[in-house]
């Protein structure tokens, strides 16, 4: 599986083909309508049946149905046999119907990025938001209302990694940014999809597969929107050769343009960029080099970008693994507080639309992110297979918030708020724990209309790995971000904080609902809790957040929350007298 989720790695949306849904289309103020999807859930095969020859005869790869990847032979799973799944196109009512034909497993579907006002039910969250899909059919339901480049993915144990997730593209007619480019590109050359196709590992026996060709013509400016969607651990270095890209947008929210060399993206981050083919007619190649975990693996994943008038082939320069940024400006840089002309983080760069926020806060919140090496019982027996008493090999660290392993509660406190919630514990309460382990379904509470501040904490006590943080529900002002050392502590940040060592950008910050966390330091984010509702904040590494680095963010009443929607399926144990 490991080559695989290398090559899951980003999602390529500016090039994805298929038969056009009917809501794709041209914005048109005041044409909205209802978006009806099927969803197929299911236990697939790459390099399957359905590819016949491929890649003997590389035409065959292209077949419907067949998910090629990048060659490897793999269990999966899939959404109507798609590697990613379909993508949703719109600014509309969206119904999705989920059908789980898994043999043996549950499922939920989150919409990322999506602030489902109005929607809560339908936020895909197992056991906060709606009971686990068992088999049979569950209808999403919303207005995809938070305009900007999103995805879904799946919410239900390492789903994700296996293939289940897709792209959201929620376009407005007045699009603030729409002179800045002039297209989209597509290749849309016949009725198949064609799957992004990356090179792993060069110099490895692959079987040579297709790769993704992004077709450009010359002098044109073509928004690409780029989606992070793995799960391991594996930042991305994002570039394009001889090209420069021009951010234009993070998480949906429009930004000053930056121009830049490269760009590095978390698990979760979008960014819409605009690269003008001002370069000679040609092949180059469009870069994702990994770090962390995928720089142990020396992941290298390429696409082609070729201009109208090119030949059908691979540019002439090598494509091998390389760490280090290309030379120049690199946005979102791993483990840095920025300050510098070449190395600018998410708390450096400017919001098109300008704001100022108060100097003061309603609520305050300090979560420190760690791995701690205690017996974690959902891997250790501290009587018979204690974390100190077996081989170094066998010791995994437990990353955890605020030293909690987040609980996932027995029903969902936003659609059965009468049903018992046993396993709550609130911040700065003191958690139930066993034998140093302590874990309890982690809540942070505030009011409807509260203004919010989390300091984000990456104590860093073991490796320089990142946790990237995402919130559901909300986009939160991005207002500061340094790394303070090798690691530190919420207490250390906490002290920085009381002595006023702790600078906040309150103008033009930019939104985002997924960040980066230098290892070592902080991020500082703000937002209004105008959205009430059970809404998860997790590390967005799927490994880490199912055995929980996770807490919820619990907003407002059950009186400020639209009606649970009539049927609604319920879930709860089943604990009789005796
Ligand atoms: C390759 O496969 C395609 C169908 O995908 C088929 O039409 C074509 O004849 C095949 N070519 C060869 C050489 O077998
Ligand atoms: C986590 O536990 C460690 C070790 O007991 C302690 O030093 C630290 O203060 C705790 N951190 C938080 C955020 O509670
Ligand atoms: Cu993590």
């Amino acid at each position: 599986m490991k080559s695989l989720a290398c090559g899951l790695g980003l999602l390529l949306v500016a090039t994805l083909t298929g038969a056009a849904h009917e809501c794709e289309r041209e914005c048109v103020a005041g044409d909205t309508r209802t978006c009806q999807y099927r969803f197929n859930l299911q236990d697939y095969h790459s390099m399957s049946r359905a590819c016949f020859d491929c890649p003997i005869n590389m035409t065959d790869c292209f077949r419907p149905e067949c998910v090629s990847a990048d060659g490897v032979a793999v269990p999966i799973l899939t959404i109507n046999r798609r590697l990613p799944g379909p993508d949703l196109q719109a600014r509309d009512r969206v119904v999705v119907d989920v059908y789980n034909w898994q043999l043996s497993d549950t499922e939920t579907i989150h919409w990322h990025g999506q602030h489902m006002r109005g929607y809560q039910y339908f936020d895909g969250v197992p056991f906060i938001t709606q009971c686990p899909i068992m088999g049979g059919i569950f209808r999403y339901d919303f207005i995809a209302g938070t305009p900007g480049t999103h995805w879904w993915h799946s919410h239900s144990g390492l789903h994700r990694a296996a293939g289940v997730f897709g792209a959201i593209v929620v376009r407005q007619a007045d699009d603030q940014q729409a002179e800045l480019y002039d297209e989209l590109p597509r290749t849309r050359d016949n009725n198949a999809r064609l799957d992004p196709h990356f090179r792993i590992r060069q110099g490895e026996n692959e079987p040579a597969m297709p790769l993704e060709v992004v077709k450009v013509a010359p002098n044109q400016r073509y928004r690409l929107r780029l989606i992070n969607t793995e799960g391991l651990n594996c930042p991305m270095v994002v570039s394009v050769d001889d090209h420069r890209l021009t951010i234009i947008a993070s998480d949906g929210d429009p930004i000053v343009p930056y121009v830049t060399d490269s760009l590095v993206m978390y698990s979760g981050e979008r960014f819409d960029v605009v690269l003008e083919a001002n370069q000679p007619v040609d092949n180059y190649w469009i870069r994702f080099n990994g770090l962390i975990i995928c720089e142990q693996l020396e992941c290298v994943q390429g696409a082609v970008l070729r201009y109208e008038g090119a030949a059908e082939e691979d540019p002439t320069a090598t494509l091998s693994y390389d760490s280090s940024y290309p030379p120049g400006v690199v946005v979102n840089p791993l483990n840095t507080g920025g300050h510098s002309e070449e190395e600018v983080t998410m708390a450096e760069l400017t919001a098109l639309n300008p704001t100022v926020l108060e100097e003061v806060v309603d609520k305050k919140f300090y979560l420190g992110f760690n791995f701690n090496q205690i017996n974690d019982l959902i891997f250790y027996n501290p009587e018979l297979y204690p974390f100190d008493g077996v081989d170094e090999k066998w010791q995994v660290n437990t990353p955890q918030l605020n030293n909690i392993s987040f609980l996932f509660p027995l029903s969902p406190p936003l659609s059965q708020p009468d049903s018992p919630n046993p396993t709550m514990c609130l911040y700065g309460e003191e958690p139930p724990c066993e034998e140093g382990y302590c874990s309890c379904t982690y809540v942070l509470e505030v009011a409807l209309g509260d203004t919010v501040e989390i300091v984000l904490i990456d104590e860093g006590k073991i490796g320089a790995e990142n946790h990237p943080y995402h919130l559901h529900g909300y986009n939160f002002y991005v207002v500061g971000m340094e790394r303070l050392g090798s690691e530190t502590s919420v207490e250390e940040v906490m002290a920085l904080d009381a002595a006023g060592g702790i600078k906040r950008n309150l103008k033009d910050a930019i939104r985002k609902d997924s960040v980066t966390i230098p290892d070592g330091g902080y991020t500082v984010v703000r937002f209004t809790a105008d959205n009430p509702g059970w809404w998860l904040m997790h590390c967005h590494l799927i490994f880490h957040s199912e055995i929980g680095m996770v807490a919820v963010l619990h907003v407002g009443d059950p009186q400020d929350l639209p009606p649970v929607p009539e049927g609604f399926p319920t879930c709860s144990s089943f604990l009789p007298e005796v």
